[in-house]
């Protein structure tokens, strides 16, 4: 679906039922303890999932598959990634290759 058209069908979803949740949502993995939290997140293709580091440590979000990558993240640092395309992402941090997460995308709402 061109662009265009898809943005015009979540306008008229919007419209037609206020306050209805809008297409993606925010997601969030807390890295803390040297360990990605949720360790499996469940999302929707192009939600925005945001990696919060609280440790003292700088880390960073590596796919397995090289389909994202973030820089090094200092303490509080964020990094926001959108994944359009459904699958499971596994992933880990480079500078400690033991911690790992998974990310699971499932196809966007309304476009089954
Ligand atoms: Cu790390």
């Amino acid at each position: 679906m061109p662009a265009a058209a898809a943005a015009a069908v979540l306008l008229g979803a919007a419209a037609a039922i206020p306050n209805a949740a809008t297409a993606t949502t925010a997601q969030t993995v807390e890295i803390s303890g040297f360990a990605f939290k949720p360790a499996v997140l469940d999302v929707a293709a192009g939600d925005a999932i945001t990696f919060v580091n609280h440790d003292q440590e700088a880390h960073t979000v590596v796919a397995q598959s090289g389909a994202f990558k973030s820089s090094g993240l200092d303490t509080n640092d964020q990094w926001t990634v959108r994944i359009s395309k459904p699958g499971k992402y596994p992933y880990f941090c480079s500078l400690h290759p033991y911690m790992k997460g998974t990310i699971v995308v499932r196809a966007a709402r309304g476009m089954h």
